[in-house]
């Protein structure tokens, strides 16, 4: 359902009281995906509520199936209607939601879809809004909007819509696909899941190896074995095609869902990270969703440039910072064989702002990772499951020890519930400069961003690496994980020059990367480096960021390369 929609802010909250489930007063239209903030500039500062409108179509052809409709990412929160009637709520942006509608539908004739999106910064979200005290990276940023992370709160629908039908008796509600490798085998589980408590037949098909499915109380279970399997990864991203129906009596499928599977195995033992068994070494970057006018609405013209740049660089690697990424670009990254670090928007957590904002957040981020669990489970791209970017526990460098417990239990529970959910992949939760370090030990990797060298040791990088040099070695006497540098880089202005290398200059943010790059080199235990950030991107208005943007691109926001990008692709290129 991309296209034009109708669209109308409602800063006053008229709401469904207004009718605008059925008719928009004063509407103008926006191109769905896009975010709203670029297009007007009434709309660039606005957080509240606004809805969205079209017109579908359906054919009494479908009448006899089960129709729904799936939001790709409304962010932040949403409410749908079919023709006046509610169908969905949901909170949180950049994960997938999707409601039933048959029952609201009109056959032959159009439906009116609404959908109402709101991106207010509240305290009880994830991620949080500032608050009162506005502490953790908030009360350093300072901006407008005022965020408590460092990117633009771009709002809208920010991925596809989709009207889909299925079959109205028994369908296929989901499919998990988990993978070992057994001797040159690969062992392929395959679990499939039915609505309601089908007890029929199904089958799956891998290459040219089938096995039957029987189904009980929905789910069935079958494992299929291929000999000499060729293992999915960045030097060979090999994909076999999987196929799983549903069958009559006669054997005939009556319904059937098709992916792309890799087989690989990913674990963090004795201190590295094991790819297949064999120690992986991640080579990449942070990034965003981020373009000028599109926002952070699903863009596949940048996707495929920035993959390739990302290639071009030489980097095997990327954490989708800081919110889960368009499924398209998971998609790639299978293709193409990147390691993605999946995050959920667990950013900007403050264990100081008290038990209630605690409380709820937890239900929004042990949420949002079951919804990432389940979207993004089957891809071999994902090998790590982060489950928060830099909480703090208090003001920037005061720990206050009741917030460290607090956010020990909420992360305690989170890492556990990820587990729970996949016990195939190791988890991780990314650490801010002067943070709690028991909360690194949670995780299976160790993650953590920084900036000495730019937010300490201004302009004195030996300085600088001696006090990197001592903190990992200690990171790895203390806790013997693996551990990655998720982001480390300095805002660097495209043209500015310096020799001997000075903050904001090219050189400077060559020599820096340079300098970490060599520390990491030397430390085994360093099984990645993600440089911060891919290319600069939009951020709150601020003293803090110069036209309101943050330079730590080492490509500028429209893809040009700073000189730190030559390099990298000097010293990450496999020749
Ligand atoms: C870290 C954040 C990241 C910021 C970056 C920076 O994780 O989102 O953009 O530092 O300051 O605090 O550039």
């Amino acid at each position: 359902m991309s296209g034009l929609w109708r669209f109308q802010l409602d800063p006053q909250e008229e709401d469904e009281g207004a009718g605008w489930t059925r008719a928009l007063p004063a509407s103008r239209m926006i191109p769905v995906p896009c975010s709203w903030n670029d297009l007007f500039d009434d709309a660039r500062d606005h957080l509240g509520l606004a809805w969205y409108q079209t017109e579908v179509w359906t054919p009494s052809a479908w009448r006899s199936q089960r129709v729904f409709l799936r939001v790709g990412s409304a962010n932040y929160a949403a409410k749908v209607w079919v023709n006046g009637t509610v169908v969905a709520e949901h909170q949180g942006g950049h994960l997938p939601f999707v409601a039933g509608i048959s029952a609201q539908l009109v056959w032959d004739r159009p439906n009116i879809i609404a959908i109402t999106v709101e991106n207010k910064q509240l305290l009880g979200r994830v991620p949080p809004g500032p608050g009162e005290g506005g502490g953790g990276v908030a009360g350093v940023l300072g901006g407008y909007p005022a965020t408590t992370y460092d990117f633009f709160p771009y709002a809208g629908l920010h991925r596809q819509v989709w009207l889909y039908a299925v079959p109205a008796e028994a369908h296929i509600d989901d499919v998990t696909v988990t993978t070992t490798v057994e001797g040159s085998d690969g062992v392929v589980r395959v679990r499939v899941d039915a609505v309601g408590d089908y007890a029929g037949r199904g089958r799956v098909r891998l290459n040219d190896t089938e096995a039957d499915l029987a189904f009980q109380a929905g789910a069935a279970e079958a494992t299929l074995r291929v000999p000499s399997a060729r293992l999915w990864g960045p030097r060979d991203p090999h994909l076999y095609p999987l196929t799983v129906m549903l069958v009559d009596g006669q054997g005939r499928a009556t319904d059937s869902y098709s992916l792309e599977i890799g087989i690989r195995t990913v674990e963090a033992r004795g201190g590295r990270l094991l790819l297949n068994g064999e120690p992986a070494t991640l080579r990449g970057v942070g990034k965003h969703e981020d373009f000028p006018l599109h926002g952070r609405g699903l863009d596949l013209p940048m996707w495929v440039r920035d993959y390739e740049l990302m290639r071009w660089m030489g980097a095997n690697s990327y954490r989708t910072t800081h919110y889960p990424y368009a499924e398209e670009a998971m998609d790639l990254a299978d293709r193409l064989g990147f390691l993605v670090i999946n995050e959920i928007p667990a950013v900007g957590l403050n264990f100081g702002d008290g038990p209630d904002a605690n409380a709820q957040r937890l239900e929004q981020a042990m949420r949002q990772i079951r919804e990432l669990i389940a979207r993004d489970k089957n891809h071999p791209s994902t090998i790590i499951w982060n489950i928060a970017n830099e909480p703090f526990a208090g003001e920037i460098g005061v720990n206050q020890p009741e917030a460290v417990e607090a956010g020990t239990r909420f992360f305690r529970q989170l890492n556990a519930e990820a587990h729970r959910l996949d016990p195939t992949r190791p988890t991780m939760l990314v650490g801010v400069m002067g943070g709690p370090p028991e909360w690194l030990d949670i995780g299976d990797v160790v993650g953590i961003n920084r900036y000495y060298g730019w937010y300490t040791h201004p302009g004195q990088l030996d300085a600088a690496v001696r006090v990197l040099e001592a903190e990992l070695d200690d990171l790895h006497r203390r806790f013997g994980k693996p551990i990655v540098m998720t982001e480390f880089g300095t805002d660097t202005l495209p043209g500015h020059h310096a020799n001997p290398p000075e903050m904001w200059s090219e050189e400077y943010q060559t020599e820096f990367i340079r300098r970490y790059l060599d520390v990491a080199a030397a430390r085994p235990f360093m099984v990645g480096m993600h440089v911060w950030n891919f290319a600069d991107f939009k951020t709150g208005q601020g003293t803090m960021r110069a036209a309101g943007m943050n330079f730590k691109g080492v490509f500028t926001r429209d893809r040009r390369p700073k000189a730190a990008a030559h390099f990298l692709r000097s010293r990450w290129v496999e020749r």
